[in-house]
């Protein structure tokens, strides 16, 4: 006898409301049902570092709301033109309901519809198609992206850990938006995030014994006022030689600069030196910054229009170090096309809200893997508690993910799927 139950993924609705990010901010989040009644709930994250060539975050610029940061009309925009287009579509047709959503926003930046109101949707189909096929999500966005690139699920991705956050990210002085301690490829997931849960209190630690502001940032990191950006850096090699961990064997460096939000018309003002440096100056600044502490990766070192100044710069260091583009690339794949014509980088953050769907995002990873440039699925600074990039970076095998500090419940809300992921398919 055939007991195979033909459950209907078909879209029986779809509801979005307005919730809070971590950062106070309202943000979309959106809940798909299924005829069969299977359902998932997706949110999107937000940036605030946010690099030029993104897909459009609609906000309703309402001062008596949120500041101005009020998404009711994203929200409207889900509920209504979304909902009625997509309702009775099949669920596990991810690329006709995107393409449906980019064709119904009709611009390139998506600033009709909204990133934030296309995205929720986007991410809670993919979500309610898995819980009615009943596999993991991980399984079955794997499924779908064999589509765009074949891989397997051998591995969970190497965690970079952001412990001191500067920049638009922190309270604190520095200029730099991001330091970061990144465990050995080779280390187990769950050994590699005891390793940042470790070396975070030992950053902790260094920072009261010092008297230092040891409150945290947006993103879970501490925000302290210090000298200069390089002193960051010899502060976490301290904290890492009071652990039981080897600097350069067990665990490494690493830096999102976010250059374009401090490059001004005299160039690259940090508080490194008094003078600005010019992108030539700023390329032997980070020469120098590799061979004192050896950096492991180097995310937009170089402002995001500066393409000539990042060749030169990926030609020099690019065997040692990788070098991220983010604002750089934005996960678009022109942007990222011409990045490997000119070898403008050597590896990708990879946010699904710069671009707005999940169809288009695995696009522009399967474009990333076929040139050999290394993937890294991203967080934003402002996030909730949904833990879809967890499953995502999973199921691309990327090879890291960043999701902040080893703290905050919205950062550790996605390291700790990664250790269920891992449990459940028994890499430790
Ligand atoms: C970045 C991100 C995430 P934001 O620049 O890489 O860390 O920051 O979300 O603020 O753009
Ligand atoms: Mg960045």
């Amino acid at each position: 006898m055939n007991r195979q139950v033909v459950t209907d993924s078909k879209i029986y609705s779809i509801t979005a409301r307005e919730i809070l990010d971590s950062r106070a901010n309202p943000t979309v989040e959106t809940q798909v049902i299924l005829n069969s009644g299977y359902r998932a709930i997706a949110s999107v994250p937000a940036g605030a570092s946010l690099g030029k060539y993104e897909a459009v975050e609609l906000r309703d610029k309402d001062p008596k709301r949120f500041g101005g940061m009020g998404v009711l009309q994203a929200v409207r925009n889900v509920n209504g033109p979304i909902a009625s287009k997509l309702r009775g579509m099949d669920a596990r047709d991810q690329h006709t309901i995107d393409q449906t959503m980019v064709t119904l926003d009709g611009t390139t930046d998506k600033h009709a519809l909204g990133a934030n109101s296309i995205l929720s949707v986007s991410l809670a189909v993919a979500g309610a198609a898995a819980a009615c096929a009943k596999i993991p999500l991980y399984t079955y966005l794997n499924a779908i992206f064999q589509n765009y690139y074949k891989t397997g699920i051998n591995t969970i991705p190497t965690p970079t850990f952001n412990v001191i956050n500067g920049g638009k990210h922190g309270t604190g002085n520095l200029d730099f938006q991001e330091f970061h301690v990144v465990p050995a490829t080779a280390k187990p997931f769950s050994e590699a995030l005891r390793i940042g849960a470790e070396i975070y209190h030992s950053v902790k630690k260094i920072l009261i014994y010092r008297n230092a502001v040891h409150s945290v940032g947006d993103e879970g990191g501490f925000a302290p006022d210090l000298f200069t950006n390089t002193d960051a850096l010899e502060m976490i090699v301290e904290a890492i030689r009071a652990t039981p961990y080897r600097f350069g064997t067990d665990v490494f460096l690493g830096l999102d600069v976010a250059a374009s939000h401090f490059k001004k018309e005299k160039g690259y003002q940090i508080k490194d030196r008094p003078a600005s440096f010019s992108g030539k100056e700023f390329i032997e600044y980070f020469k120098k910054m590799h061979e004192d502490h050896r950096l492991l990766l180097l995310e937009d070192p170089l402002n995001e229009d500066d393409w000539d100044d990042w060749k030169s710069l990926t030609e020099e260091l690019g065997k040692d170090i990788l070098i991220i583009g983010d604002d750089l690339l934005a996960t678009n794949l022109m942007r990222l096309q011409k990045a490997i014509d000119e070898k403008a980088c050597s590896a990708i953050l990879l946010k699904p809200n710069q671009i707005g769907t999940l169809s288009e995002f695995f696009q522009v990873t399967a474009l990333a893997k076929k040139h050999e440039i290394k993937c890294i699925v991203s967080h934003r600074s402002g996030e909730t508690n949904d833990s879809f990039i967890a499953d995502l970076a999973v199921a691309i095998q990327s090879e890291y993910v960043k999701f902040g500090a080893p703290a905050r419940g919205e950062r550790v809300a996605k390291y700790n799927r990664l250790l269920q992921i891992e449990a459940e398919l028994n890499l430790n």
